[in-house]
């Protein structure tokens, strides 16, 4: 049996990639910082899916706390074969001049620097085994750059160039280092984006039919189901109306 870490696991894509991964077989260790959201979660993936499953409660911010949670893993789930580095935000849609700078700190330290302390605690074991997979949470936004959204682009950015290094540097152990970036996808994403303005969340979906988490779900499923041999570098996704950043095609 497989085991698989995820981050994020309490909304959106992160809770649909838990429910797919339990699907698939795999055991699970599930994170985020909403405790309540994670036995639930960690309840119903026990008793309805049957899946091993363990969670750990922490902000993937917090360097020691990661270090901590990472260290309490039990020795049947220690083998990690899968990290999916999915945990991330954006906070804040203003331009550069007029955003806080509590937010890009939020985001940089979150999708970026989360990423990587996550990253470095599991490789290990994967070096050692000489195998391993680590799919990475980009972004549409991780390709282009769109107006109030410098710094959430930035971290995007960051986490392809990380993701193209570690394809470099771990080829050599065996170890594969995939990414999804998604186009709109309706999740709490905008909801945490505009800090809890329903008004502003909604009108980012407007007369389009957005991605779900089912769909990026589904993406990660073809990744981590190739042949050994087969590795999925990327995978773009947007909804059917969405060209790019800027051009969508709404209907209203
Ligand atoms: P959600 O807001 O629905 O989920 C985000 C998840 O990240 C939550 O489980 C949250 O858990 C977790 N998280 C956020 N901050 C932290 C933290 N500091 N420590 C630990 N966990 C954290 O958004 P999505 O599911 O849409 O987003 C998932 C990923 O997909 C993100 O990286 C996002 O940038 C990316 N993405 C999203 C797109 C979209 O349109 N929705 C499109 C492209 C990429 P908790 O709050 O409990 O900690
Ligand atoms: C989330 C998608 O277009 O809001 O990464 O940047 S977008």
């Amino acid at each position: 049996m497989k085991t698989a870490l995820v981050t994020g696991v309490t909304s959106g894509f992160g809770k649909a990639f838990a429910l797919k991964l339990a699907n698939l077989g795999y055991r699970l260790i599930i994170t985020g910082r909403r405790a309540q959201r994670l036995e639930e979660l960690c309840l119903y993936l026990r008793t309805e899916l049957n899946t091993q499953v363990i969670s750990l409660c922490f902000d993937v911010r917090d360097r020691e706390a990661c270090k901590k949670a990472f260290e309490s893993i039990p020795a049947e789930f220690a083998e990690i074969d899968l990290l999916v580095n999915n945990a991330g935000l954006a906070a804040g849609a203003l331009a550069f001049d007029e955003s806080e700078i509590d937010d890009f700190e939020q985001m940089i330290d979150t999708n970026v620097k989360g990423l990587l302390y996550m990253t470095k605690l599991v490789i290990p074991g994967m070096i050692k085994r000489q195998k391993g997979h680590i799919v990475n949470i980009s972004s549409i936004a991780g390709l282009e750059v769109y107006p109030n959204g410098s710094v959430y682009c930035a971290s995007k950015h960051a986490v392809n160039a990380i993701t193209k290094g570690l394809r470099i540097d771990l080829v050599k152990y065996g170890i594969k280092v995939s990414s999804i970036s998604p186009g709109a996808v309706e999740t709490e994403f905008s909801l945490i984006r505009y800090k809890g303005d329903e008004e502003k969340a909604k009108k980012v979906y407007a007369g389009l039919i957005p991605l779900n988490a089912d769909d990026i779900a589904e993406a990660l499923e073809f990744i981590i189901t190739r042949p050994e041999h087969v590795n999925i570098v990327d995978i773009q996704i947007n909804p059917k109306q969405q060209a790019n950043t800027y051009i969508s095609h709404r209907e209203l």
